[in-house]
């Protein structure tokens, strides 16, 4: 981070807006930016949605177009109210690595230096996607898209490392009904590709805060919304890395602003992470458009750990739904009633304390298992279990080692707890789901080498099962 900040704070374009600049290179530690602002009042102060968020020690972003930074009145509006930007497409798998092993970034670097020269901070969007996938890896499967998908995130990751605040290292992963995974070639490569992911952009990237970002996460009573909330639960339990969950919020009729927005975004926020208001748009007009986005910030500026909001696009013409004219901005870029409400919503914003963010933790490795059962001395395997227990459920993560002549191939054995049942396993094959049950490895996972190890994981209703397992090779 020293260097990021050096970087920030000396060059010239950045010192007309030396105040941004500061937040976004010490995001990491937002006492320092609350310090900068009680000290250099701006007269612009309040009267616009970046300078009214940072005044509440938090971001007020847009997603930007690359091709659009030379329309002026775009840049115009872009450079006077928005202290954050996420680049709409530019920074996708398709756009960066167009061929297996050439990167390209000439579409987001031009955001990106925008966005630095104006002191502006960056959430890089998105390393891990089903969609919007080269066409390359959309023909990839197993093992090798499991190690392009872990490659990709850690190059972009890398050259993009000191520059970003934080990164959606994995993009719309869950189902839209039914709260588990969403069938892609990334989920087929085992179940654990996410924490994968997670693990690889911390590595490559330690200082950007690390989120999952989703949409349809917004209603607290929706199984989507507690499918994420299980992961990230499990995830900070077993020590992944994961700083931040992103809500994409997306609203309109089909999708609308949920009365309980605010309970999922505390929710989230108890688990220990940062929450980001990602994606927001809200279709409709006039005063029932801008009472929402006055609640959607309300609601934002209650939970201490909301960090920031990003609207995706400036004008309703810009917008992906531009019929829908969801945005804060007419198509001639005039403010719309629902800009006045946002940024009255701001300005009201009770509290001037900035969320008290922690530096993100050093790069980890797999954690080790809870108990040091040591590799069997010759062939055959053993198989520890870890368990993250809640009311009601669990999950179990099984690391199996190989013994010293290796595995080509393992089943784990046990017997659940009397009233138990696997609802989900991942990395593994399941047969059964209650009283005993047996795990096979997968494809991917079935050839150990000599002590080498692999986890899998299960998840069910009622009490799980931790110790050890029996574990049978070949
Ligand atoms: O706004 C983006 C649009 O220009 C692209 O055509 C589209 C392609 O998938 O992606 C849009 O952005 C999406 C974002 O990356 C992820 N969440 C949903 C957004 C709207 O579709």
């Amino acid at each position: 981070m020293d260097k990021v900040l050096a970087r920030d704070t000396e060059g010239p374009a950045a010192r007309p807006r030396r105040r941004a600049a500061l937040i976004s290179a010490v995001a990491g530690v937002a006492m320092v930016a609350a310090a900068v602002m009680v000290t250099s009042p701006s007269a612009s102060a309040g009267t616009t949605l970046g300078a009214s968020a940072a005044e509440k020690g938090r971001y007020f972003g847009t997603a930007v177009a690359a091709f659009k930074l030379s329309d002026s009145q775009y840049t115009g509006i872009l450079n006077r109210e928005f202290n954050s930007v996420t680049a709409e497409n530019e920074m996708k798998w398709d756009a960066t690595e167009p061929s297996q092993g050439q990167f390209n970034y000439s579409s987001a670097d031009r955001i990106v230096n925008h966005a630095r020269s104006n002191g502006m901070q960056v959430r890089g969007h998105a390393l891990a996607w089903h969609s919007q996938q080269p066409g390359w890896a959309q023909n990839l499967s197993g093992t090798a898209l499991r190690q392009a998908m872990l490659n990709h995130v850690t190059q972009v990751a890398t050259y993009y490392r000191g520059k970003i605040y934080a990164w959606d290292v994995v993009n719309e992963a869950y189902a839209d009904s039914g709260g588990g995974r969403r069938d892609s070639n990334l989920q087929r490569t085992g179940n654990d590709w996410i924490e994968a992911a997670f693990r690889a952009a911390r590595a490559a990237d330690p200082g950007a805060k690390l989120c999952y970002n989703d949409y349809n996460t917004d209603n607290w009573t929706w199984a989507k919304t507690q499918g994420v909330y299980n992961m990230v639960k499990d995830f900070k339990a077993r020590g992944v890395p994961i700083d931040c969950v992103g809500f994409q919020s997306h609203f309109n009729s089909g999708s609308p602003y949920p009365s309980n927005y605010r309970t999922t975004l505390q929710s989230f926020a108890d688990l220990g992470v940062d929450v980001q208001i990602t994606e927001l748009d809200i279709e409709g007009s006039g005063s029932t458009q801008a009472t929402t986005y006055g609640n959607v910030v309300r609601d934002c500026l209650a939970v201490a750990r909301c960090t920031g909001i990003t609207v995706w696009g400036i004008r309703d013409s810009d917008s992906w739904r531009a019929s829908g004219t969801p945005l804060l901005f007419d198509s001639s870029g005039n403010k719309k009633q629902a800009y006045t409400a946002t940024l009255d919503a701001l300005n009201a914003g009770g509290t001037t304390t900035p969320p008290t963010t922690t530096p993100p933790p050093p790069p980890t490795t797999t954690p080790p298992p809870s108990t040091t059962t040591p590799p069997p001395s010759g062939s055959g395997c053993t198989a520890t279990l870890t368990l993250n227990q809640w009311q009601g459920g669990f999950v179990t993560n099984v690391r199996v080692t190989a013994g010293a002549a290796g595995a080509n191939g393992w089943t784990v054995s046990l017997t659940l707890p009397s009233g138990a049942s696997v609802t989900n396993t991942w990395s593994a094959q399941a047969s059964g789901t209650s009283g005993a049950v047996s795990f096979r490895n997968v494809d991917y996972n079935r050839q150990l080498g000599a002590g080498a190890s692999t986890e899998f994981g299960f998840q069910g209703n009622g009490t799980g099962p931790s110790g050890t397992a029996t574990c049978t090779a070949g």
